[in-house]
């Protein structure tokens, strides 16, 4: 279910959300967690990740869509706490490769495989494909539930296209590879600027119209 995007300003969001409301964040991804911490400041939410709240256990991440994985992260945690849960699945859409890497991102390289590694196969993959045909997205589905029978899912992307070699410091995951222009990779973004204009932060900006309708 997703809500209309609206140029709300910060500061008439934050009237009337209920301060300190915990929200876990169902996911082990230590980028993922600085960026949905820093996004969910304004809000009043006392954001902690899933081992914060105590959840170690691994969740089988078996469904063909990123919609589907990220229901199934944020129902395994919301089942074992029984508080306020979002849960991010995200990955990269290569067009050249037919939508590769996809909602196999994190595991593109391999059980083990670093960054780096990932990054890598992908830059041999698209070694001497030309630029017209390196375009790109980065997607990200976010699942909201606040209880038993409120659940939200919304979706952000971001265009880009497949630099040739790795380039860029910030971030995570496949930035230093994902152009956002021709001469910025998504690592060459600070993390304010990345959490402007980021697949996450795209669909964060319509899971914040939810928080702000429902008051914490
Ligand atoms: P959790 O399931 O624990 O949240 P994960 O890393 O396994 O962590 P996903 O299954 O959603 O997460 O896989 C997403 C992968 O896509 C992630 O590991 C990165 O390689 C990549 N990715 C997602 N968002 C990204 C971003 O903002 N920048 C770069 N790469 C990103």
């Amino acid at each position: 279910m997703e809500h209309q995007q609206e140029k709300t300003p910060v500061r008439k969001r934050q009237q009337g959300v209920a301060k300190h409301t915990r929200l876990i964040i169902a996911s082990n991804n230590a980028g993922k967690i600085k960026e949905f911490k820093e996004l969910l400041s304004p809000y009043g939410y006392e954001a902690v990740s899933m081992r914060e709240a105590g959840f170690d256990e691994e969740i089988a991440e078996d469904g063909e869509t990123f919609e589907e994985n990220a229901h199934i992260k944020a129902r395994a945690v919301f089942e074992a706490t029984g508080e306020p849960v979002i849960a991010d699945d995200s990955g990269l859409e290569i067009d050249f490769l037919d939508g590769a890497p996809g909602v196999y991102s994190a595991r593109y390289a391999g059980e083990g495989a670093t960054d780096k590694d990932r990054c890598d196969k992908v830059l041999r993959e698209m070694h001497g494909v030309e630029r017209e045909l390196r375009d790109a997205r980065f997607v990200c589905v976010i699942y909201f539930i606040r209880a038993e029978d409120a659940e939200y899912s919304v979706r952000g992307e971001l265009k880009g296209y497949i630099g040739d070699k790795p380039q860029g410091k910030n971030g995570f995951g496949y930035d230093p590879i994902f152009m956002v222009s021709d001469n910025e990779s998504m690592a060459d973004l600070s993390d304010k600027e990345k959490n402007k204009v980021s697949h996450r932060a795209a669909a964060f900006r319509k899971l914040a119209e939810i928080l702000e309708t429902i008051g914490g």
